[in-house]
């Protein structure tokens, strides 16, 4: 029986039926399969998921790669992928672009008082507040990745003061920038808005919580679009009880959903969306891994590659 190269997908049946039609015809000699009809194991070379089904890496020979349909990679489990096998995410444009206009609409939201104003609009009551230039508003982005750094770039055009924090050193132009956990108080000190744009590591898990809030100045606010484990809640609701942080508009949640009876969803100083501020283009992503697949069979260095060591 002749092997055929395969690349399966594990997710969203749609995706996986547009993937199946578009994919041969980018990558000659590819098939694909959508899990768990997986045929022979031994034909499959290309795994893509946004969460893996215990066990079923173990149980594929001939992979190539394992790619995430997602920027962020923690939620294949990353210790349960071989530490040789290359594990990938997606760094496909329209993710970016997703990312930029979900934290600029938050940011002016926050920057306008808008969480402020709509409770204010229930209570049918009208009260102006005073207007803050933007350039008196200080931003900060944990995170000055693909998306934190894209997100400081559109950002600096409202005139915003900017700080960043990541782990290696950094210099962007008109961005205040922070390395390191020794630099983080420096970093959140004088900040009004503070953005969570960090990758679930063991070092990012929790890091949002109470030293974090203690340290910024009283009445900033929070944007978390990374992930729901990098925030302690209960941390979050008593600094906005306390009226300590005025607003959180949070995309990520621990867990998703959230349980019905959970403060956060008729909070008045909280904001939800259901981890929608950016998603994977299906036709792009398509793009994206045809690059990888050629990249691996041409041997070249493959697109979007974690670093397992980071793991990020
Ligand atoms: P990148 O890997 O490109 O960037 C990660 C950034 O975080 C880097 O600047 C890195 O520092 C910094 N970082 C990592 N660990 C630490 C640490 N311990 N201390 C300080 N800084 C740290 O990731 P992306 O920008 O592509 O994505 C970030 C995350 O956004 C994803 O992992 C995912 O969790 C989330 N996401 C959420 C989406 C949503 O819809 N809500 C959609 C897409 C992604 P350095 O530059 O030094 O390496
Ligand atoms: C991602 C996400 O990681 O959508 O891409 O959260």
């Amino acid at each position: 029986m002749s092997s055929v190269e395969t690349l399966l997908h594990v997710g969203d049946a749609a995706r996986g039926k547009l993937w199946a039609e578009q994919l041969p015809t980018l990558v000659p000699d590819l098939s694909v399969r959508q899990w768990p009809d997986i045929g022979d194991p031994a034909d499959i070379r290309y795994l893509a998921a946004w969460t893996l089904p215990p066990g079923l890496i173990d149980t594929l020979p001939g992979l190539r790669f394992a790619m995430s349909i997602g920027a962020g990679v923690d939620q294949l489990d990353v210790a349960t992928i071989p530490p040789n096998l290359p594990l990938l995410r997606m760094t496909e444009g329209t993710l970016v672009d997703g990312m930029v206009e979900y934290v600029t609409m938050a940011v002016l939201m926050l920057h306008r008082d808008m969480p402020h104003y709509l409770a204010e609009q229930r209570a049918g009551l009208w009260s102006p507040r005073r207007h803050v230039a933007a350039a008196d508003r200080h931003v900060g982005v944990m995170g000055m990745g693909m998306l934190g750094g894209a997100v400081l770039e559109r950002l600096a055009g409202f005139g915003f003061a900017l700080s960043g924090w990541s782990r290696s050193p950094k210099d962007m132009p008109g961005v205040h920038c922070h390395a390191g956990m020794a630099a983080l108080p420096a970093f959140l000190a004088g900040l009004d808005i503070l953005i969570c744009l960090l990758p679930l590591t063991p070092e990012t898990r929790g890091l949002l919580a109470a030293p974090v809030f203690r340290t910024l100045p009283a009445g900033a606010a929070l944007i978390n679009a990374g992930r729901g484990g990098h925030l302690i809640a209960s941390d979050l609701l008593a600094a906005l009880d306390s009226g300590h942080l005025s607003a959180a508009i949070l995309d990520v949640t621990d867990p998703e959903p959230l349980p019905a009876d959970h403060p956060f969803w008729h909070h008045r100083r909280v904001l939800l969306t259901p981890h929608v501020a950016s998603r994977t283009d299906p036709a792009s992503a398509a793009r994206f891994v045809a690059e990888a697949i050629f990249s691996d069979r041409a041997g070249l260095p493959l697109p979007g590659r974690v670093d397992r060591s980071a793991g990020y």
